[in-house]
């Protein structure tokens, strides 16, 4: 017998005109992708806020440039779960559905997902670090960095003379105007926006859920813990995202 609550949420999603699904990096969990305020943690003791900053690129670009291509190699063989499987059908069987992400693992993409608004840009894209517009898909190639891995290798030069960054939204920096533009358009005008994975923490991509709700759409969190959020949300669905999102499918 489903829960009276993801019955809920089915019911709605199959009746709305619009729906908005927001992810964070705990839709990635399960495909081995670690998480940024988990407990598996990152390689290093550093936390995200010392290494996705410019700032932190401009005091060691070396370091960071190596943070990243360790997450791309992690990414690499990571596999889209059934959580991102789900998203990529519901964007093609679904009347009217916006996927918005966090995540720049690119993971998403692989499942088969192509409307998608990534909020924070791309792991897997690099551009150059002065600004000179130069953008490339191939960020360098892999290593075994890790403890006692690869050794590092500095960013590669641009051609300008600058280095390449990796293409992804830094702590202190403005996400791209055009992307959050649609996703709160996305989030005001849509029936149900399901928030799955993320712990609400990261503005302004956090201020979507509020959005959401004063549009008047049904806020669903989907999460395997509470976070900043579950006291607002209309429904909360708990568990794994690659159970529950499946498990609504089924329903909706
Ligand atoms: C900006 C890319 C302004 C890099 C990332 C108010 C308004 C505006 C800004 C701010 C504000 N207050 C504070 C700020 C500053 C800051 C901010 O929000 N700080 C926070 C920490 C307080 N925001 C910014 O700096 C943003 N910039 O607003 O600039 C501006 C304007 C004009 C001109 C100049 C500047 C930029 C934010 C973007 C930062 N970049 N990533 C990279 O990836 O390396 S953010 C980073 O955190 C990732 O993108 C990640 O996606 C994001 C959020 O984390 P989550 O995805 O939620 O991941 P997390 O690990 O935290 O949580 C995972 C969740 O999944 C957990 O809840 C867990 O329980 C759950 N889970 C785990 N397993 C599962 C699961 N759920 C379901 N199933 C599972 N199996
Ligand atoms: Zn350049």
């Amino acid at each position: 017998m489903p829960d009276a609550r993801l019955t809920r949420v089915a019911t709605c999603v199959r009746a709305a005109r619009s729906v908005v699904a927001m992810t964070g990096a705990g839709i990635s969990a399960e495909s081995g992708v670690p998480t940024f305020r988990g407990s598996a943690g990152l390689w290093r003791s550093f936390s995200p806020s010392d290494l996705a900053t410019p700032e932190a690129f401009a005091r060691d670009p070396r370091l960071v440039w190596e943070w990243y291509r360790w997450r791309r190699d992690l990414i690499r063989v990571a596999h889209p779960n059934p959580g991102h499987l789900v998203l990529a059908r519901f964007e093609k069987n679904l009347p009217q559905f916006q996927l918005v992400t966090q995540n720049v693992d690119g993971l998403h993409q692989r499942a088969g997902s192509h409307t998608l608004i990534e909020l924070h840009g791309n792991i897997w894209r690099a551009r150059c670090a002065a600004g000179c517009g130069r953008l490339t898909e191939e960020p360098g190639q892999g290593c075994l960095a890790g403890p006692g891995g690869a050794p590092a290798v500095d960013p590669p030069a641009c051609a300008c003379g600058s280095l390449l960054r990796p293409d992804v939204v830094w702590f202190g920096e403005a996400l791209d105007p055009r992307h959050i533009t649609r996703a709160i358009e996305a989030a005001r005008v849509c029936d149900v926006l399901l928030v799955v994975g993320t712990s609400a923490v990261v503005y302004p991509a956090a201020a979507l859920p509020r959005i959401a709700r004063q549009g008047g759409a049904l806020v669903v969190e989907l999460n395997i813990e509470d976070t900043p959020l579950t006291a607002e949300a209309d429904v909360v669905l708990r568990g794994p995202a690659a159970d529950v999102l499946p498990a609504l499918e089924a329903l909706a």
